[in-house]
């Protein structure tokens, strides 16, 4: 009986994930290959945790600047790079554009608001986020890209025809697929 019960759970831990769970983003300019501007880490303590964000980006336009900051849908080939093959937003469940702070009903899963760079291009993240997932289900960000924007997210809250799709970012800057590590 005790054999029994133990082989239930031997079986049992090989099918439960392993938390923490972690995953991490290599970043690059768009349309380019050669040499990456920093590294995202992304950690996720047990299933119910927020997702915690850390790294730091250089080599960004040197402005004290805000700049959009999202996970949009697709894998992107990094031989490529090509920032805008990554699709839009990641949205599976078909909300407006938002802010990092809304609600999880008024903003795209993907919607990780602004990171801020100085007059030297450098930026440090730190960020947690209870909406992305590193564990499977519909708001996983594994095998997505992860966008850096030239301009400031406006949150779905400006005029602007893309305000509610985008946030009127303008062009991607760079990006980087977050593969599970
Ligand atoms: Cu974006
Ligand atoms: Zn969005």
């Amino acid at each position: 009986m005790l054999f029994i019960l133990l082989l239930f759970d031997f079986i049992a831990s090989l099918t439960a994930i392993l938390y923490p769970l972690h995953a991490k983003a290599q970043l690059y300019f768009d349309l380019s290959n050669i040499s990456t501007i920093g590294t995202l880490y992304f950690t996720q303590i047990n299933s119910q945790s927020p997702v915690f964000i850390h790294g730091t980006l250089k080599g960004l336009p040197p402005h004290h600047s805000y700049r959009g900051f999202h996970v949009h849908e697709q894998w992107i080939d990094r031989l490529i790079n090509s920032c805008t093959a990554a699709g839009p937003h990641f949205n599976p469940y078909n909300h407006s554009h938002g802010a990092q702070k809304s609600p999880s009903n008024q903003r795209h899963v993907g919607d990780l608001g602004n990171i801020l760079t100085d007059q030297n291009g450098y930026a440090v993240i730190h960020l947690t986020d209870p909406i992305i997932r590193l564990d499977d289900g519909n708001q996983s960000i594994i095998n997505r890209t992860i966008v850096i924007h030239q301009d400031v997210d406006d949150f779905g809250l400006g005029q602007y025809p893309d305000s509610k799709t985008t946030g009127h970012v303008g062009s991607h800057v760079a990006c980087g697929v977050i593969y599970a590590t």
